[in-house]
């Protein structure tokens, strides 16, 4: 096994930088760069490391952590140095000049850290989520994802699972006796209360996946209501052309920004009205789709009391334009004075929140996609009188099997064992 090296910390220069080296020979590797010193476990020490001529290249906090007890399981030492890119890379070369030494391929530390088993796979696509959130949301979904709470999920369900599977091994042995059981009590009620809470999970995925990805948000209304106008006033700049002649938008405007933690694409769409010209009619099937597709439209009306122009969905927001025409108008909203444009930020912040939270947990399509396969057998396991219970049994174990490749627990045998431990299959 190689003994792997990389800068662990972020890229541009800074005031410290993590050089981090792991692999069998990672003790020797730091310890060559301090003649004579010494490195205690898990305690850090400043420590001068010198070059093959016996330079010094930097002086740097140093920790070792032993084999077994540090993020991929294998001997690591982790220096600590300035963060110039001088310095960076003369001690690269240096590390690298040892045998059995070479340079860490993309995330392969973390590939140790899974292989070893410190983190489960989910847990593994949470960090990498976590390393590359921008918004509070995607830190906070990032977190549960990586602080196991796929694999909390998975436990429970496995408990469950087992426990409904050992009712069946009742049924075997007494099968050949007249006794009447409680199927739907003994078996289906659990397997059906697992049911609903992975149907749960895969349902809530797509939302939480915006989490990510971004929300999208429509504002739509007539022409020249001030959709363009509260563009701008929401981006904080002069993102979409304005003007008093309506139809000014054609094309569809997107602007990325983190609102409240969410992070939030406003679309804004050309104005709606009768018209013969031709570009324009393209601009507007263009932006009503967009708006369809969207996660919430905010609707601008030109006056109080008229009708939205566009199908809307329960908690699509609907507001006067331009409210400052309106003395003592209340609930509108008016790009160019201001008014109203943080209520309508905080009232979409928590629409989005109420979607997001109290969701479960999973993000991912691969996710998903494990949780349907089990749930597509769980389904007719739970919905199939027991007539056999060795058959039913292989299908409670097929959805342990996808369970477990979720959480990339591939072992097979390992959870055949746990399930059948008290079987005698083929009875
Ligand atoms: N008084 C007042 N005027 C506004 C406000 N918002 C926009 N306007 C004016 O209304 C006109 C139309 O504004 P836009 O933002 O271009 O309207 P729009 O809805 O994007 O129009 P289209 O792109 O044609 O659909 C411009 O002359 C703006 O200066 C507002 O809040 N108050
Ligand atoms: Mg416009």
């Amino acid at each position: 096994m190689d003994t792997i090296y990389a800068v662990a910390s972020g890229g541009s220069v800074a005031g410290v930088c993590i050089v981090r080296v792991s692999g069998p020979r990672a003790k020797q590797v730091a310890l060559k760069l301090m003649p004579g010193k010494k490195l205690p476990p898990r305690s850090p020490v400043v420590r001068r490391l010198f070059d093959s001529g016996g330079e010094l290249i930097d002086i740097a906090l140093v920790v070792f952590f032993e084999r077994g007890r540090s993020f991929t399981g294998q001997e690591t030492v982790e220096l600590n140095i300035h963060g110039s890119p001088a310095i960076i890379s003369k001690l690269l070369s240096e590390i690298g000049k040892f045998p059995g030494t070479r340079a860490a391929q993309a995330g392969e530390f973390t590939r140790l850290a899974l292989e070893y088993g410190n983190l489960d796979l989910t847990q593994v696509e949470g960090l990498g989520q976590l390393l590359v959130a921008e918004t509070e949301e995607q830190r906070r979904q990032a977190m549960r994802v990586f602080d196991r709470g796929i694999g909390k999920l998975v436990d429970n369900w496995r408990k469950s699972l087992i426990k409904a599977a050992s009712t069946l091994e009742v049924a075997i042995d007494f099968s050949d006796e007249d006794i009447d059981l409680d199927w739907a009590e003994m078996f289906h009620a659990p397997l059906r209360m697992v049911l609903d809470e992975i149907n749960a999970e895969i349902e809530g995925q797509q939302v939480r996946k915006s989490v990510s990805s971004g929300f999208e948000v429509a504002l739509v209304g007539a022409t020249n209501v001030g959709k363009s106008t509260l563009l701008n006033a929401l981006a904080g700049r002069e993102v979409a052309i304005t003007s008093s002649i309506a139809g000014t938008t054609r094309d569809v405007i997107e602007v990325r920004m983190n609102l409240g933690g969410y992070l939030v694409s406003f679309l804004d769409t050309a104005g709606l009205r009768e018209t013969e010209d031709d570009i324009e009619k393209i601009g507007m099937s263009a932006g009503r789709r967009r708006a369809e597709n969207a996660d919430l439209r905010v609707v601008l009306l030109e006056n109080p009391g008229d009708s939205a122009p566009t199908v809307l969905d329960t908690d699509d927001i609907v507001l006067v334009g331009k409210m400052d025409r309106w003395p003592n108008m209340v609930g509108g909203v008016s790009g160019q004075t201001g008014q109203g444009v943080s209520q309508l930020v905080e009232r979409i912040t928590k629409i989005l929140s109420g979607r997001v939270h109290g969701q479960g947990v999973i993000v991912s399509d691969r996710q998903a996609a494990a949780l349907s396969d089990a749930a597509k057998v769980l389904k007719n396991v739970v919905n199939v009188p027991v007539s056999e219970p060795e058959l039913v049994a292989m299908d409670v174990a097929l959805v342990i099997d996808s369970l477990d490749c979720l959480i990339g627990r591939v072992d097979v045998e390992d959870y055949l064992d746990e399930v059948f431990s008290s079987f005698c299959i083929g009875k």
